[in-house]
């Protein structure tokens, strides 16, 4: 929840009301309750390579059991910096907003991520560190994995919300049978 704390502390200094919705709303960031938990790597039962370009994922979209524990090997082979996030459609337009602020807050400068800025204390130990267990977010040629155990909500995709990478496209559906 470290952006949602962050977004709350920035819309207290900006005023921004948009802002400050987005990061109330749903439950805020990344949690991903509704669909599904964090996985235990001693649960998973299928490893699924997923690979980002600009601005599409390999595979387009994927099938998954209810309560199927899934490990993702996401590679961004792209040249920008992507995220591979699994939530709803609700999540992910939250989700957008933040990430936008990012940008405008040059923790996103296209290819890569400033590190610093997102160490960086925003006071009350708050950071704009990506860190939820539902997502990551890569530098072109970074890897990593994704533990996640779904539940019985079909309402899921995995998505980009690096600002205008959704629109472009960069999300799949996960069907759930
Ligand atoms: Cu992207």
């Amino acid at each position: 929840m470290t952006i949602s704390k962050f977004l709350v502390a920035a819309a207290a200094i900006s005023l921004s009301a948009t802002a400050f919705a987005a990061g109330t709303h749903g439950g805020g960031h990344g949690h991903g309750a509704a669909s599904g938990e964090p996985g235990k790597a001693s649960a998973v039962s299928r490893t699924i390579t997923v690979e980002m370009y600009d601005n599409y994922y390999e595979p387009e979209s994927i099938t998954v059991s209810p309560g199927e524990t899934v490990r993702f090997m996401v590679e961004n082979k792209g040249n920008l910096v992507h995220e591979f996030n699994i939530g709803t459609p609700e999540m992910h337009e939250g989700h957008q907003e933040e990430m936008m602020m990012m940008v405008e807050h040059g923790v996103i400068q296209g290819g890569r991520l400033n590190h610093d800025m997102m160490e960086m204390d925003m006071g009350n130990g708050q950071s704009m560190k990506h860190d939820d267990p539902n997502s990551v977010l890569l530098e072109p040629g970074q890897s990593q994995e994704v533990i996640w155990k779904f539940s019985d909500n079909s309402n899921i995709e995995f998505a980009c919300n690096v600002p205008g990478h959704y629109q472009a496209g960069m999300y799949g559906d996960v069907k759930v049978q």
